[in-house]
């Protein structure tokens, strides 16, 4: 039999999950692709990733440089814009806590732009991806990351809405002014956090 709360108030099954930022519903099993480009043909040997802008010493590593650092994993929900959210994401890659250690940051680097080797870019203040909160990674539930999400590699910073996370990341640039990447020069917030609906730019 089924039990009803008859007439004294709502059934409790519709309270929100914790973990779902305002506006987001939980995409379940499935992992929506979102990409502008075409998804490129683009090889581990091909791969590169560059730091450079303001830092003491700019530096490119490729596919086995990158995997000498140690190995650094996420596991945790992602957010995209367009509202779907999806729980307990599985990532293994490096830290860029560590990538940014080997090139030292001037004191006057305040934000990066991130690009892709397709040419999307996205902006983010340095604090954001530093302390643990940002990572370049090539494994999703312990597999080759796939083309289409980004693989061989790619940029995740989980805490800000996923346009933030550039698929096929060829680089970073430190800089000290905030420079608009692709979705934000198209009307997208500059941050993009996630808990406070950072979605367009005067939100
Ligand atoms: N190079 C590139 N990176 C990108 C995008 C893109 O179009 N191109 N889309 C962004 C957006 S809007 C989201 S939600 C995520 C989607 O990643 P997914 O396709 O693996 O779900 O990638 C982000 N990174
Ligand atoms: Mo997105």
């Amino acid at each position: 039999m089924v039990a009803t709360r008859g007439f004294t108030g709502r059934v409790r099954a519709t309270e929100r999950d914790p973990r779902l930022p305002p506006g987001q519903y939980d995409a379940g099993d499935s992992w929506p692709v979102l990409s502008a480009e075409v998804t490129p043909k683009l090889s581990a040997a091909d791969w590169t990733l560059r730091i450079d802008g303001l830092v003491a010493e700019p530096r490119t590593w490729g596919w086995d440089e990158a995997h000498a650092l140690p190995r650094a994993e996420y596991a945790g929900d992602i957010h995209c814009v367009t509202s779907w959210s999806k729980f307990g994401v599985r990532f293994a890659g490096v830290s860029l806590d560590d990538l940014l250690a080997a090139v030292r940051p001037a004191p006057s680097a305040t934000h990066v732009v991130a690009y892709s080797h397709t040419g999307y870019t996205t902006n983010l203040p340095l604090a954001d991806i530093t302390g643990g909160r940002a990572w370049i990674v090539w494994e999703h539930d312990g597999e080759p990351l796939a083309p289409e999400h980004g693989g061989p590699a790619r940029l995740i910073v989980p805490h800000l809405y996923f346009w933030k996370s550039a698929k096929w990341i060829a680089g970073l640039r430190l800089l000290d002014h905030d420079e608009p990447g692709f979705w934000e020069e198209n009307g997208y917030h500059h941050r993009g956090n996630p808990w406070q609906e950072q979605r367009y730019a005067h939100d």
